[in-house]
């Protein structure tokens, strides 16, 4: 039985830095007090079922490597439901709060869109007795509209309305699940939602569709009384050229085109936003400033690689960078951080899932305490707030008042007939202060 795959693994506890248990927490005390909040309830950690339970570690060029017992065999309803029991007591044994999941991840294999939504139905009351067991929540759920055939050429920007009704199944059935298991959030990552070619794409059209079936989405969410935030995740390429998600700032241009500015925030993946040519914090830092941060998948790439190798966070200098900005929002509110991240494929055994999470969760806990003591000591807060003192003062309420004209403004600088004075960026100063703590 699955239930036994982690038999032989205690729960994993907090130990301290300097524990010589490889399955021990060195820096993530869930209790502990950071700036008035306890870290369990800064980090909202999840695991995921896809890349953790479902992926057998396979690649392009080999079969999968990992022998775990429900991946011998076809994924029927025996197999699907051992899958969700030892997921969800390997997040117990973690004592990780959440996890996450994409219908098809919980679900045994169907053919007829009839025998989906009844292998889902079975999956989603089978998870609801398991949250139970096992004292876990769940941060998310998504549906799958990539993987099948049916999606090569998108979901809601197919060119056949058909493709779209069928991935408008799915999302009703993941969203309703997602309600009735009490999760934080909803996403909705646009697997194949872009092209590769345009001499065969239309991208008007698809762009319209896309924006209707989010405002159905959206639409549904009151319809059933979800309270949760629904999120976008942005991703510029893979699996096609020109993904319509491209980065944050894309995003909210979409969501203002369609109204929806209000209604959905962004999941942000700290691999896709490497892809995009931007860094993890500056993707952070945007959504804090449209005001439309929701979550982050945590995870990393690879500096030499372009494409989503989605390992376990490992750089706590990356990260509180990432967390600085986290902080600066306030926190991610019923966001959290999942661990969208996979082992290697040559990293077979049950206890590379426990090394991987294990150092994921303490690489970004003590990136939190970092940052924490960062934002305390006060020196780097009170060098940005100082830069930006002059929009405080007379000349900068001056340009944003109502009425004021350009005219106006630009007789400013005529009158005061000075050079403006230069003042340093001090950024290897800032740099030097963050390599203290
Ligand atoms: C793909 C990815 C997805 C989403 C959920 O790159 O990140 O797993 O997080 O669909
Ligand atoms: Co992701």
């Amino acid at each position: 039985m699955s239930a036994d795959y982690f038999a032989p693994f205690a729960t994993v506890k907090y130990e301290g830095p300097d524990s010589t248990n490889d399955l021990a927490y060195r820096w993530y005390d869930k209790d502990r007090l950071v700036m008035g909040k306890r870290m369990e309830d800064h980090l909202r950690f999840a695991v995921c079922m896809w890349h953790s339970f479902c992926w057998p570690g396979s690649d392009v060029f080999g079969a999968g490597t990992f022998s775990r017992p429900w991946h011998a065999g076809p994924n029927d309803r025996v197999r699907a439901a051992q899958k969700r029991e030892a997921a969800l007591a390997f997040v117990e044994k973690l004592d990780l709060p959440f996890y996450c999941f994409h219908d098809v991840d919980v679900m045994a294999d169907a053919e007829t869109i009839g025998e989906f939504r009844q292998s889902f139905a079975e999956a989603v009351d089978h998870l609801e007795e398991l949250q139970g067991k096992h004292g876990r929540r769940l941060l998310w759920g998504t549906a799958n509209l990539f993987g099948h055939p049916r999606y090569m050429a998108g979901a809601a920007t197919n060119p056949d309305p058909e493709v779209f009704a069928w991935a408008a199944s799915q999302v009703r059935d993941a969203l309703e699940a997602t309600h009735r298991l009490g999760g934080a959030n909803y996403v909705l990552w646009g697997g194949r939602e872009g092209y590769d070619s345009i001499l065969n794409t239309e991208i008007g059209v698809e762009q319209r569709n896309f924006g209707r079936f989010l405002n159905l989405v959206v639409d549904h969410k009151h319809r059933i009384g979800f309270t949760g935030t629904i999120l976008i995740e942005p991703k510029p390429h893979e699996p096609t050229k020109h993904q319509y998600d491209f980065d944050t700032q894309t995003v909210y241009a979409f969501l203002k085109r369609f109204g929806l500015e209000n209604e959905v925030k962004v999941n942000i993946e700290a691999n896709h936003a490497t892809l995009s040519g931007h860094t993890f914090e500056h993707e952070i830092a945007m959504a804090r400033a449209l005001g439309i941060l929701g979550s982050i998948d945590a995870n990393r790439g690879d500096p030499q690689n372009g494409w989503d190798t989605d390992q376990f966070p490992n750089s706590v200098e990356e990260l509180t960078l990432a967390m600085l900005e986290v902080l600066r929002a306030g926190g991610l509110g019923n966001g959290g951080f999942n661990f969208d991240a996979k082992v290697r494929r040559q990293s077979i055994d049950a206890a590379d899932l426990f090394h991987g999470h294990i150092g994921g969760v303490d690489t970004i806990a003590r990136a939190l305490l970092r940052a924490a003591a960062i934002i305390e000591d006060g020196q780097l807060e009170r060098f940005r707030v100082d830069r930006y003192a002059g929009w405080q003062g007379e000349l900068g309420r001056m340009i944003h008042a109502d009425g004021t004209s350009l005219a106006q403004v630009a007789d400013h600088a005529v009158a005061a007939n000075h050079e403006p004075e230069a003042r340093s960026g001090r950024q290897e100063w800032c740099e030097n202060l963050i390599n203290r703590f």
